[in-house]
């Protein structure tokens, strides 16, 4: 059995997509981000970059004790070899494959929060609208760059590893199924072999069920004084602040 600490997000829905893809079998351990759960020893323990998606699998691949990890593309690494399924064994294909991940953990996700950020949550945090200006331009500038990327690799592959299906889809479709919001309504159709496998990928029955795991979670309404909690605990978070959030987790818990 695999535990899977998640939250409804892009992040998550990687990993959710990915049981689900695998028929594993796995249970949901709910970590509000909002609420402060990722600064919880116990989460800690597991993740000490307190963000989640994590992982424990009690049976895991190579036997022994419970294996606990954290970041999304190390899991869906994991999970496939565990699975044997959406990364090749064969070394061209695999490298192939996971350079592609990398990609997805270093490039789209990354500059997709930070063009998030500038674009719809920094207004309510800076006065100076030159900060806004030159964050959004440089943040979406280089979202719109990585739409061309995939866009020219998916002009040549179904898939943006090759042929087959594999992790480097799995990691990416969560994030790229919300760029339309992000770059503008309708503008992805710039990007016609994008758009194409956006639609093949978020077809599949079990995407459509990773995506969807507990929405319910994230659709709740917050009152003004949980959006202003939330905001503190999530934007900002130098050493001395999650230090700080880290201690009151743990005396609540006590
Ligand atoms: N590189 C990490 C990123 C994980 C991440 O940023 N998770 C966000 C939610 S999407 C989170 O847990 N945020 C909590 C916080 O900022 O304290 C991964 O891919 O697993």
């Amino acid at each position: 059995m695999i535990d899977l600490f998640y939250w409804p997000t892009p992040n998550g829905w990687k990993v959710s997509i990915m049981l689900e893809e695998c028929g594993l079998e796995y249970r949901t351990v709910a970590v509000d981000i909002g609420g402060g759960d990722q600064f919880k020893p116990e989460f800690l323990r597991i993740c000490p970059n307190n963000r989640m998606p994590a992982l424990i699998d009690h049976a895991p691949l190579g036997g022994g004790e419970p294996l606990a990890l954290f970041e999304s593309g190390a899991m869906l690494e994991y999970l496939a070899d565990k699975s044997g399924k959406f990364l090749a064994k064969e070394p061209a294909a695999r490298y192939r494959t996971l350079q592609w991940v990398y990609w997805q953990m270093a490039n789209l996700g990354p500059m997709m929060g930070n063009a998030n950020h500038f674009k719809n949550y920094a207004k309510n945090l800076t006065d100076d609208p030159a900060q806004l200006v030159y964050g959004t331009k440089r943040f979406c500038g280089e979202v719109d760059r990585l739409c061309g990327v995939m866009d020219a690799q998916l002009s040549a592959n179904r898939y943006l590893a090759g042929d087959e299906y594999s992790i480097a889809d799995i990691i990416t479709w969560p994030w790229a199924c919300l760029l339309d919001r992000l770059i503008g309504e309708g503008t992805i159709a710039q990007f016609p072999h994008l758009e194409r496998w956006l639609a093949e990928v978020g077809a599949r029955p079990a995407v459509q069920k990773g995506r969807n795991l507990h929405k319910e979670w994230s659709e709740r309404q917050l009152t003004e004084e949980e959006e202003t909690k939330r905001r503190a605990l999530l934007f900002n978070q130098t050493n001395d602040k999650v230090r700080a959030l880290r201690e009151a987790a743990a005396k609540s818990a006590k």
